[in-house]
């Protein structure tokens, strides 16, 4: 067993003891083909250290210990002892902030700052969930004197989940507290750029009390572990994060294998719409954290920006100013806002979008190029002179680059926002009540925010109109991807007909 753990060390807590085998039934354990595959600081690019692979043989193994655990002792714990657990949960990784949150940076580049502020929001959501545990109610519904009539909320049963690098313990904390909560087990594969930090949590699964096979967290690849996954018959739901050429394949892996139950939490290309009458420094705020928070890697990201013309000019004066402002570097340098983006994959992806908006003609007002000459850093950039079917304003760039285009009125904004297969979120400035409540129930996205932007809650539901997604996460809404109703008819005595 000793090669399933391994030392390592963060600027901020010193050595642990990093597990590195797959989480199977509440062990850490080697691969069935014993593949690794190395783990690299994306702010140095160099190997961090290398973890167990799960090829399909590993995913069987996963999928049974959770089908076991669903059909065995999970059945047996109330749903008062299920909120417990995670209430259990939530203490151990509050307790482990630091660590969990340094693991997090140096795997994945994101600030520790932002980092401890991930952590915290993972603590935040899975006791939320485990309050909603023991609140699972059916309902009694009359309809016959001589019949007796109620339904049940159930778990679906082994949930598929596999999750993203850009929030790689949030994404876990938001898959895995509304389905645990409902009484499904799970097996989760973590994104293979970012499988640190899920390992140290799973300690805490363990120590929890959470009994085998209740939450397996494995690492690997999206081709073959990922694939296994969603083609798997006998996993009954399968929910996803990621790309949303990914989550087509999902879809259809799960259709054409047991027809699986899909959620899928997907891409997005959101509208941030600034009016005349904006708060201008405040805007500036919230437009700069919209875009560069994570280094641009957010699935809501407010990528295209559009200014009304009275104040186009100011604006983007005073954005280029407060965007060249943002501390770029190590990070676990206390004053850093954005580090380096996750791998060298993203980081060449998004060159690719940049050079494309030069290429078709917009302006760079600031950035544009790489920060440094080491690790996956790139400048805060920001284009002007953007046309609407040029592709930075209509594909995800995932990385720390926005456009910003001029409007005059409120109709021409909104077509403008419109224009685009995606709709998770959108964002509206202005001081004018009227002009906010009308455009926020116009826009055609999953969350709008007002005079702010990327404030995420584990009590308000997150997810995508159109081709960004399918199902809500956090919220009482997730609790629906968890459950099924069975409607129960009892007939009270009586003659046949
Ligand atoms: O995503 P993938 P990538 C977007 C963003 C980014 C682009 C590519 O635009 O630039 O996607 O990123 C697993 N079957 N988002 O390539 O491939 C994979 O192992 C099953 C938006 O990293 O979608 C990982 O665990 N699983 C997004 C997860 O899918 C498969 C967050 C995400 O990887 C699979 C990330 C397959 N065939 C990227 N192929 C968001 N919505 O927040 C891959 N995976």
């Amino acid at each position: 067993m000793t090669n399933v753990f391994t030392e390592l060390k963060t600027p901020t807590t010193g050595t642990y003891k990093q597990p590195t085998g797959l989480f199977i039934n509440n062990e850490f354990v080697e691969g069935v083909e014993k593949k690794t595959f190395e783990v690299i600081n994306p702010a140095t690019e160099e190997v961090i250290c290398s973890v167990h692979e799960a090829t399909e043989a590993d995913v069987d193994i996963a999928v049974k210990a959770a089908r076991d655990a669903f059909e065995g002792p999970w059945r047996q714990v109330t749903p008062q002892q299920r909120g417990n657990l995670l209430l259990k949960l939530a203490d151990l990784i509050e307790k482990n902030l630091e660590l969990l949150a340094s693991v997090e940076s140096l795997d994945n580049g994101k600030s520790i700052t932002m980092a401890r502020g991930d952590v915290g929001a993972v603590v935040g959501c899975i006791r939320y969930y485990g309050g909603w545990a023991d609140k699972i109610e059916g309902k009694t519904i009359d309809i016959a004197p001589d019949m007796f009539h109620y339904t049940r909320l159930e778990p679906i049963g082994v949930c598929g989940q596999i999750i993203p690098w850009n929030f790689p313990l949030l994404m876990l904390g938001w898959k895995i507290g509304p389905a645990l909560a409902t009484g499904n087990t799970v097996v989760l594969k973590t994104a293979e750029q970012t499988p640190l930090s899920g390992l140290v949590f799973a300690q805490f699964v363990k120590e929890a009390g959470f009994p085998p096979g209740v939450l397996n967290i494995i690492s690997g690849f999206g081709k073959t572990a990922g694939a296994a996954i969603s083609s798997h018959m006998d996993i009954d739901k399968v929910a996803f994060t990621g790309s949303t050429v990914v989550g087509r394949t999902i879809m259809k892996a799960a259709a054409s294998s047991n027809l699986k139950k899909v959620t899928l939490e997907l891409g997005g290309k959101s509208p941030n719409i600034v009016f005349n009458d904006a708060d201008i420094e405040q805007t500036i705020s919230w437009v700069n954290f919209g875009i560069y928070f994570n280094h641009g890697q957010c699935c809501c990201a407010g990528s295209r920006i559009y200014v009304q013309s009275g104040i186009y000019d100011k604006f983007v004066a005073a954005f280029k100013k407060r965007a060249e402002a943002n501390k770029v570097g190590d990070p676990f340098h206390p004053e850093t806002f954005q580090g380096p983006q996750v791998s060298q994959l993203q980081y060449d992806r998004i060159m690719e979008y940049i050079e494309s908006g030069k290429s078709e003609g917009a302006t760079v007002e600031t950035g544009g190029a790489r920060h440094g000459d080491k690790g996956y850093f790139i400048q805060p950039t920001i284009f002007t002179n953007v046309s609407p079917k040029m592709k930075i304003m209509q594909e995800e760039i995932f990385g720390p680059v926005c456009a910003i285009a001029k409007f005059d009125t409120e109709e021409e904004v909104l077509q403008m926002a419109h224009d685009t297969i995606y709709g998770l979120a959108s964002a509206v400035h202005t001081k004018d009540l009227n002009t906010a409540i009308r455009v926020a129930n116009s826009l055609r996205a999953g969350t709008v925010w007002v005079n702010c932007y990327n404030l995420l809650s584990h009590q308000l539901p997150f997810g995508g109109y159109a081709q960004s997604g399918i199902g809500r996460e956090l919220g009482e809404e997730a609790l629906a991807n968890y459950t099924q109703h069975k409607s129960v008819a009892i007939r009270l005595g009586g003659a046949l007909f």
